[in-house]
């Protein structure tokens, strides 16, 4: 057996972590043979909850499952972390403008970027899921100088999860035959869920469905799936959130398939014209740990426009936060 990994989780008291808690301790995420020490933090006001969520851990006598440490201290919970899962937010309240949601997320992940960088693990891999998940992870990032930037993503696989499945209702394959699906940009409405360079079980995606179906049924569909599944669920998706979380360590760390590659919003580093200094979500590859952009890919004259928009809304969220980073 291996040693454990350190995993940390904050927000793990709420709907999302309480999914991932069991599901990481279960080994869905690092595989059955690595065991896991799950060090979960919240704030106060759920430091009850968060103890009932650690009793059950216990009472479901999992094998790979380690330890659990229950904190409301960032340096306490973040020690030697190896994967560290950025889960707790602030969500937006009433009549609360974007530049404010912005600015209380800044007061958490920039603390939260410090406590990383002086405790958590020199190679901590670092996902971050709280809304406004991007620059959440631009604000971490900023924050842990020490850290190699490439160390901070935030989550767009739940939109990549959301297009395949959309794709394959729409032309009856299984998900699982469906390759190179890629969403470009903020975990936003303004994303780009993107079918140029799909493969769908053996075939050109786009020649598959018609292009009215793909710019007014597909790709808002994809887009506002978040929205939709409040409206359905009277709650924002939890299980398929933590779902999509375990996805995206478990390929960052074990590599991902053959020749497909996955949806990871990363540092931008110029890559298909993005300049340096937002966090966006590429096509990417990993292998060794590390993750890689794909190149190479013809971006036509419509999705260009679309990188551009959402580039534009990630620079605007930015500026909004410039005192933090
Ligand atoms: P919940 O409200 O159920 O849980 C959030 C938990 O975080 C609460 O227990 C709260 O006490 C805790 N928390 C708040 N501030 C904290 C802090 N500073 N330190 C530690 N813990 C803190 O929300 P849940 O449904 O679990 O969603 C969590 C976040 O994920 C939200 O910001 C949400 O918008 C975001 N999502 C992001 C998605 C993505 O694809 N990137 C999809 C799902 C989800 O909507």
């Amino acid at each position: 057996m291996n040693n454990p990994v350190r995993v940390a989780i904050t927000g793990a008291a709420g709907q999302i972590g309480y999914q991932l808690c069991f599901r990481i301790a279960a080994g869905d995420m690092l595989g059955p043979n690595q065991p896991v020490i799950l060090q979960l933090i919240e704030i106060p006001p759920a430091k009850d909850a968060l103890e009932g969520v650690a009793m059950e851990l216990e009472d479901a006598a999992l094998p790979l499952l380690h330890g659990i440490v229950t904190t409301t201290e960032l340096d306490e919970g973040f020690k030697d972390a190896d994967v560290a899962l950025l889960v707790g937010a602030k969500p937006r309240g009433k009549g609360m403008e974007r530049a404010d949601l912005l600015a209380e997320n800044g007061k958490i992940f920039g603390p939260q970027g410090k406590s990383l960088n002086a405790v958590a693990s020199r190679d901590v891999k670092v996902l971050v899921v709280g809304n406004p998940a991007n620059t959440n992870a631009l604000i971490a990032q900023a924050n842990a100088p020490d850290l190699p930037a490439e160390n901070f993503t935030a989550m767009t696989r739940l939109d990549h999860n959301r297009a395949l499945a959309q794709l394959a209702n729409k032309t009856g394959t299984h998900h699982t035959r469906i390759k190179q699906m890629t969403i470009w940009g903020n975990h936003s409405s303004t994303q780009y869920p993107d079918l140029h360079h799909v493969n769908c079980d053996g075939k050109t995606a786009t020649d598959l469905v018609d292009r009215d179906w793909y710019e007014n049924d597909f790709i808002p569909t994809v887009q506002q799936r978040g929205a939709a599944i409040i409206k359905a669920r009277g709650a924002s998706s939890a299980a398929s959130a933590a779902s999509s979380a375990i996805d995206h360590i478990r390929d960052w760390v074990l590599g991902t398939d053959g020749d497909d590659w996955v949806s990871m919003a990363v540092p931008a580093d110029g890559s298909y014209g993005i300049e340096p200094g937002v966090i966006f979500s590429f096509p990417c590859t990993c292998e060794d740990g590390q993750w890689k952009i794909v190149q190479g890919l013809d971006i036509n004259e419509f999705s260009q426009a679309r990188l551009d928009a959402t580039d534009k809304e990630l620079r605007e969220e930015r500026q909004a936060v410039e005192s933090l980073l």
